[in-house]
């Protein structure tokens, strides 16, 4: 077993990586919770790859990825239902998009298997903490796609149109479309190689970026009127109850990049975005645009983390004692921390 804590993030890490994975008996894709386009790009790609191969392995994701991504290839083969998980019978476990262990969906059971499977970890979060047997993290990296793009071009394997398509949609959903600070020379670069190698753009933004429904931006009418802004550390926050998603008939998928979307709020230091999930926990998502703020030491408070301007943690309710309302109880506990910064 290797030791763990090394980066592997050069040429001949990759190269080491791949010939795990090529020499694994049967490896499990890890995508991590609330899949975004990055995890399923980057992990998609490399299934992709494993298929066409003639590999035998399984992908799993604890939430079923959104219906807008099923253009991605190989989406079919991912698995949501945890029970038909075995970690015993897999001898390589490959996380991708993971900045931390809890973010597989399986956090304990890996953690107890560590000894028993080796651990590959692809990822570009600034707060990973190198968890895997084998860690290709690269935090100036716009997204592990394009982590994955250089694995895949070291490796010399082969980038079609589906690969391509997978990868650019992992670039354009970290960038924003190439309009947020994680956007790099790099990252056009490899978009601009991954559009000669066939990557269908129209398809990517045609199922990412017009995939709204009336309902849902009334939705969000509503939710974006009730955004407050807390006047001491200047932060804008709304939040969403578990009812308000039953009573307007509207899925959680539907707010995705909602708080993206309130991220173009002008002079407001940073921006939460709270909702509640039925199963009795709280997810924060946090952005900022400033360069002297980092929300992913606002996200470290409950146990979160992610990356400079976008960072995200989810807070379960038994932790909120004392108090009914657990908007109150997140803010005060952010503003606490702020005090003492
Ligand atoms: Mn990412």
């Amino acid at each position: 077993m290797r030791d763990s804590k090394e980066n592997m993030h050069n040429e001949h890490g990759a190269k080491q990586i791949y010939k795990a994975i090529n020499t694994a008996r049967y490896p499990l894709l890890i995508s991590h919770e609330n899949p975004d386009g990055d995890t399923l790009g980057a992990s998609l790609a490399l299934s992709y790859h494993l298929n066409n191969g003639g590999r035998s392995y399984e992908h799993f994701c604890i939430d079923k990825p959104a219906y807008y991504f099923s253009f991605l290839p190989q989406i079919e083969k991912i698995n949501s239902n945890q029970s038909k998980v075995n970690l015993k019978n897999h001898d390589l476990v490959i996380t991708i998009d993971c900045g931390s262990i809890k973010r597989t969906g399986l956090g304990d059971n890996l953690e107890k298997m560590k000894n028993d499977l080796s651990i590959i970890n692809i990822d570009h979060h600034q707060s990973n903490d190198l968890f895997g047997h084998y860690n290709l993290v690269n935090p100036t990296a716009s997204s592990t796609s394009e982590i994955m793009y250089k694995f895949f071009e070291i490796n010399s394997i082969k980038i079609d149109k589906y690969i391509a398509t997978a990868l650019l949609t992992g670039i354009l959903s970290d960038t924003m479309n190439f309009t947020n600070a994680a956007t790099t020379k790099d990252s056009l670069k490899i978009a601009s190689t991954l559009l000669e190698c066939g990557a269908r753009t129209s398809q990517i933004l045609n199922n990412l970026m017009q995939n709204r429904n009336l309902f849902t931006l009334k939705f969000w009418g509503k939710i974006l009127s009730q955004t407050q802004i807390q006047p001491e550390y200047n932060f804008a926050y709304t939040a969403i109850d578990y009812d308000d998603f039953i009573s307007a008939k509207i899925e959680r998928e539907d707010i995705d990049g909602l708080a993206n979307f309130l991220s173009t709020l002008q002079d407001v230091n940073f921006i939460l975005v709270l909702s509640e999930e039925e199963d009795a926990a709280i997810k924060g998502s946090l952005r900022t645009t400033k360069d002297n703020i980092d929300v992913s030491k606002i996200a470290k408070i409950f146990g979160g983390g992610g990356h400079k301007k976008a960072a995200g943690f989810r807070v379960e309710k038994n932790v909120i004692i004392g108090t009914l309302d657990w908007k109150k109880f997140i803010i005060t506990a952010i503003i606490n921390e702020l005090n003492k910064i």
